[in-house]
């Protein structure tokens, strides 16, 4: 059948083109009463805001699996070459905003719902965040998954469904305690369940030889199954009918009954241990900065790994009989190490499945898989003991030793008996734990190995991964991340949406972000400068209200809102901004009355996240609390200086939160941030930087000029030598004042700070806090100086917005496609 037919069918079936759903007020209604009265199965005749949330998502859900069906179809027909994007973690936040804006029905929907006597925005803050992953690079692929579907990629993102997401936070008396997130509790409108999509995933027992053909070959003999269930996520492109998959798996008891504790008449014990396969896929782990190599983490890469490729495979088989076109179709990015089991998983599969022969399994794998790293910390980068690999996956580990053995044979080809060097590049870590380094795996296997910024690029090169480098230059390239300007502007920010395309002249930004840069023209036009003050005025004024419905704290809308959101780390230096803050309370308190009135008034506004055993890290949140508990009851203070820490960061918390700042900081020892990309969505929403010369920002200052920012600190160049003076490093007076006023116990709790206090002084200040503080200080009272002049911050601002363009995750993904994937857009007709 061919499409003409097929779409000639389609349009005899429906009298439509567009599919059967029509987007009339009129339609959407009715539609969304139906599913009131029979999907929530409410009485359509009294039902509240959340039944009608929950309504009003199915509705819209409808519209997205029309337009995710076609595209399948479509790709189906076509068979491109596909992208498949692994993922361990997808930050994707909340769905329904996002949908019905992509789906470009978002108008008609506010009408419809008018009309029913309900406010779409109220019942859009009925959804709760899908918080699949941790920071910035499960975010990232949200991100990514929105460019993939808007620049009509034929492409897969393939997950994990934990049932619970990364842990909320809540404070109490200050300090971070950690609650489960069960997000599915109420049910999920934006997932379809395919109980037929399912997968057996093995683990555990023996390897044993085989004969067949008059050749030997391992098998695999497993003492474990779970069964892989799919959900799938439809991810819907803007200005495009193309809606591309994310499919979760999530682990259920295997199909394949356990006949033997079945028949040994302990029915009730055989049924619960058959439930605990649903472990599996339970939660999330919530620590972002290091491994500890436990079982249920690799059985989880594991699990998401072997259900994805077969799923994959089985695709693949389903139009192609042998393998020899199976690199021209496929094309496996796996996003970090997590999951890089995939090359262990295709080479097994080939190998000893397939029976292809091991060298044409091996070309396949190293054609097909590419990776992208996204840490520079030497413990960022992750290690499986052999132990645990061989008792969970015995096969894996015999084919990860054979890949190394070929491997260090082709280093002493190359660099003959230079044994230091094998032992750094070795897959496989001698020591007293011996263990596999996923990193050096996953290099040895991949095609290409990418970056996340031009600095990160240069790190790898010359520090994390020298040696592979110099054996495989070509292999090494970057991509600097970006975000989709869907969700950052146009979801978050409504208002300056509207500034910026009436001043275009057109919407078209939305998918060709270079065009913002016509802003810049403008950037000093009185007009678009009040309009321009007036939406960051709207949004402060969202802001402010949440803020004091959280803490009971009223803040001037005059005074600049001064953030810092983002996973509390040493490294990211929120402690550097609550000691500037500590400085400044220090100062206003010793002003005379003439002085006091030429503060510029701030509103500090930190949060994020500790992971849970992070103790450092949960210091620094509690002394934000006391810190402000101090400032901001200080009658002598008033409105020149509050400090708030918003409690539970995340998706939709940033969507509220970076439209309403003025200045955002991330300040970020240089060298420790792979790329950062928050400051993307601040720059898009014309907030200023204030910022180190660290991961992408480098490029920023590039986009926008150092003088429309703010920058402070050390470079990545001059950090060694900072290092290497110890506690010999200059250090300013107020930097010891501040933190004696910590240590002293001015903010009370004096011995449960004192180990936060020495981790920054006595030559013990890894991440330079006091050598960059009189950097940061005066990079802080620039900050000042420019708020005073409002068209010059204002401009400022415009051009930050009109800069922004190359932080988008469109240009990202096109980079990608061309360089990394050999992908093309495959755009579905009708
Ligand atoms: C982040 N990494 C980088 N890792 O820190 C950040 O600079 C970069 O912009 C971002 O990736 C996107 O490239 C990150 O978020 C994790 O969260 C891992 C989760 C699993 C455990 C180890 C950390």
């Amino acid at each position: 059948e061919s499409l003409g037919d097929h779409r000639a069918k389609a349009e005899k079936m429906f009298g439509l083109m567009d599919g059967f759903l029509k987007n009339d007020p009129v339609s959407l209604q009715k539609d969304i009463v139906y599913h009131v009265e029979y999907t929530v199965a409410r009485s359509r005749f009294s039902f509240d805001d959340f039944e009608a949330y929950q309504a009003l998502s199915h509705s819209v859900r409808d519209r997205l699996i029309e337009r995710w069906h076609d595209t399948h179809q479509y790709f189906k027909k076509k068979d491109p070459k596909r992208l498949y994007f692994l993922s361990l973690e997808f930050l994707m936040g909340c769905s329904l905003s996002n949908s019905v804006i992509n789906l470009g029905i978002r108008d008609q929907y506010v009408d419809a719902l008018g009309q029913l006597g309900f406010e779409f925005e109220v019942l859009a803050e009925q959804e709760g965040d899908a918080a699949l992953g941790n920071g910035g690079l499960a975010r990232l692929s949200a991100c990514q998954m929105d460019s993939l579907a808007t620049l009509d990629f034929p492409a897969w993102g393939y997950g994990l469904r934990y049932q619970y997401g990364l842990f909320r936070q809540i404070i109490v008396d200050g300090f971070q305690h950690e609650q489960p997130d069960y997000w599915l509790n109420f049910g999920n409108p934006w997932e379809i369940e395919r109980v037929q999509v399912s997968y057996a995933v093995k683990f555990y027992g023996t390897v044993e030889e085989e004969v067949s053909n008059g050749s030997n070959y391992k098998v695999w003999i497993p003492g474990e199954t779970v069964e892989a269930v799919a959900y799938d996520n439809p991810i819907p492109g803007y200005g495009t009918r193309n809606a591309i998959n994310l499919r979760l798996w999530a682990a259920k008891p295997s199909g394949q009954y356990d006949l033997e504790s079945y028949n040994t008449g302990d029915y009730i014990n055989a049924v619960v241990n058959r439930q605990k396969a649903e472990i599996i896929s339970n939660v999330l782990y919530p620590d972002d900065r290091s491994y500890q190599g436990k079982e249920l983490r690799l059985k989880q890469q594991y699990f998401f790994v072997s259900a994805s490729i077969q799923d994959i495979i089985r695709r693949f088989k389903d139009v192609h009989d042998n393998f020899d076109e199976f690199t021209e179709k496929i094309a496996l990015q796996i996003n970090d190490t997590h999951p890089s089991l995939a090359i262990i998983e295709v080479m097994r599969v080939l190998f000893d499945e397939e029976h292809l022969g091991w060298d044409k399994a091996w070309d396949i794998v190293c054609k097909i898989f590419s990776f992208t790293t996204h840490t520079v910390q030497p413990e960022g980068l992750e290690k499986i003991p052999v132990d645990l690999m061989g008792s969970l996956l015995p096969r894996h580990l015999q084919i990860i030793y054979d890949i190394n053995y070929k491997f260090m044979e082709e280093l002493k080809k190359k660099f003959g008996q230079d044994y230091s060097r094998h032992a750094r590049m070795s897959i496989v870590e001698e020591g007293a734990v011996k263990s596999i380094r996923m990193a050096n795996l996953s290099i040895v296997c991949c095609h290409k190995v990418n970056g996340v910024s031009r600095v990160h690029f240069e790190l790898l090169k010359t520090r994390v991964f020298k040696d592979f480098y110099d054996l495989w230059p070509l292999k090494f390239q970057y991509k600097t991340n970006g975000v989709t300007q869907r969700r950052w502007i146009v979801v978050s920010n409504p208002s300056l949406c509207a500034v910026i395309s009436k001043w275009l002249g057109t919407e078209a930004w939305v998918r060709n972000i270079d065009l913002l840069a016509g802003l810049r023209d403008y950037a000093s036009d009185a007009d678009l400068q009040q309009e321009w003050r007036m939406v960051k005025k709207i949004n402060k004024m969202r802001l402010a209200e949440y803020i004091e419905t959280l803490s009971g704290v009223k803040v001037s809308l005059d005074a600049m809102f001064d953030v810092q959101i983002k996973r509390i780390h040493e490294y990211k230096r929120q402690l550097l901004n609550v000691l500037g803050i500590i400085h400044r309370y220090d100062c206003i308190k010793s002003m005379n009355e003439s002085d006091r009135r030429k503060v510029v008034p701030r509103v500090c506004i930190i949060g994020g996240k500790a992971a849970p055993g992070y103790e450092i890290a949960k210091k620094i949140i509690k002394l934000c609390h006391a810190v402000a508990e101090k400032v901001n009851n200080d009658p002598g203070v008033g409105d020149l200086l509050k400090l708030i820490f918003i409690p539970d960061y995340n998706v939709s918390v940033a969507e509220l939160v970076i439209p309403g700042s003025d200045l955002s900081q991330h300040v970020s020892t240089a060298g420790h941030e792979a790329s950062g990309t928050g400051s993307m969505k601040f720059l898009m929403n014309g907030c200023l930087l204030l910022a180190t010369a660290d991961g992408s920002t480098v490029e920023i200052i590039e986009e926008i000029g150092a003088d429309n920012m703010f920058l402070l600190g050390a470079r990545v160049s001059e950090v060694p030598a900072l290092r290497d003076q110890g506690a010999s490093v200059r250090v300013p007076l107020q930097f010891v004042r501040v933190v004696r006023m910590v240590r002293d116990g001015y903010f009370g709790f004096k011995d449960y700070f004192e180990s936060l206090c020495d981790t920054v002084e006595n030559g013990k200040d890894f991440y330079l806090l006091g050598a960059d503080f009189a950097s940061y200080l005066e990079a802080q009272a620039a900050a000042d100086l420019a708020f005073v002049n409002q068209e010059k911050w204002t401009r400022m601002s415009i051009l930050s917005t009109s800069g922004s363009g190359r932080f988008s995750s469109d240009r990202t993904i096109e980079e990608y496609a061309e360089q990394t994937w050999g992908i093309e857009p495959c755009k579905c007709p009708f």
